[in-house]
């Protein structure tokens, strides 16, 4: 029924069909994440390391209206070039595909076409969660209703202080969703290591992480796990500088009316440009530390099974 709506590039579909390590690579993060040509370096250099790592990428877009799992070459820099790809979560999907459109995956998205193609590993960069204000406004992102339901471990750097960090753990917890340190007992803030919050659980190896995923499936406690890794020490952000930054930018959103799907990336690309590319650096190296760890959680999931 899947083939229906679903492409498996043949390298992915190998690797899943004799049980090999595979690692899931969000799109939103390429359309709507980073600039050009940036978002395509980083999502190339992605798929190099998990290469290296001995897993195997597989980067998820819906291209005119299929659901792709593993993209090509000409593909990444489809989605990374052109501007008018929409921005699909949950709410999106079937009307996206419907039309025939192309798509960019956000964490809920991926996650769930990882589920159907039966992918267990994520990696991204920050996942979304409740925005500040979110309780008067109900801007709670999808992803973590997805983390909720949907069998995929998601390893990112923690979550932007342009949401309320508090409130996004609360809601978790709420949904029954673990959220582990990756060797921290404190959650991370994407480009800062402490957000000043603590995790559930710290966790030291990767074994541990694929460990606890098998168990937690195994049992039938269904939805995902949120893995923090804490930016690497080198490639922090100053705190207060970046914070000051990121306060500015969210007032500037609110100021301009930003609603909705658009404020994550207005946000993010007014980071971008007020700290000349410094927040697009640190975005960069998070991402690769995140999906080196991924493959190897992938790797101690294959041996698992
Ligand atoms: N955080 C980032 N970069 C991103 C996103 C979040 O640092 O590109 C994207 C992810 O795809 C995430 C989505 O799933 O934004 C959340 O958007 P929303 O809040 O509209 O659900
Ligand atoms: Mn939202």
């Amino acid at each position: 029924m899947l083939e229906r709506y679903m492409d498996i590039k043949d390298e992915v579909k190998k690797a899943l069909d004799q049980g090999r390590a595979v690692v899931a690579l969000e799109s939103t993060i390429i359309s709507h994440g980073m600039p050009y040509p940036e978002n395509i370096i980083s999502a190339k250099k992605s798929e190099a390391l998990i290469r290296e790592a001995g897993a195997v990428p597989a980067t998820i877009a819906v291209i005119k209206g299929r659901i792709k799992i593993g993209l090509t070459e000409e593909d990444l820099d489809h989605m990374g070039r052109d501007s008018e790809i929409a921005k699909v979560s949950r709410r999106d999907m079937a009307l996206v595909m419907a039309k025939g459109m192309d798509g960019a995956t956000t964490v809920a998205t991926t996650m769930l076409c990882s589920e159907r193609a039966g992918i267990k590993v994520f990696a991204t960069g920050g996942i979304g969660g409740v925005h500040r204000k979110g309780q008067e406004t109900f801007d709670i992102s999808a992803d973590l209703m997805e983390l909720a339901g949907t069998n995929v471990g998601v390893v990112s750097a923690g979550v932007k202080s342009i949401l309320d960090i508090g409130l996004t753990l609360e809601y978790l917890e709420t949904q029954g969703v673990p959220v582990v340190g990756y060797k921290t007992g404190n959650f991370p803030a994407f480009y800062t290591r402490d957000s000043g919050f603590k995790v559930d659980y710290q966790v030291d190896s990767p074994k541990e992480i694929a460990q606890a995923l098998k168990i937690k499936w195994d049992l039938g406690l269904k939805g995902g796990m949120v893995i923090a890794n804490p930016i690497p020490a080198e490639y922090e952000m100053d705190p207060e500088y970046i914070n000051g930054v990121i306060d500015e930018a969210v007032e500037a959103a609110e100021k301009e009316g930003i609603k909705g799907k658009y404020i994550t990336p207005f946000i993010l690309a007014r980071l971008h440009t007020r700290t000349e590319d410094k927040s697009l650096f640190a975005n960069k190296e998070l991402v690769y530390s995140n999906v080196r760890l991924a493959a190897q959680i992938a790797l101690e999931y294959a041996k698992l099974r």
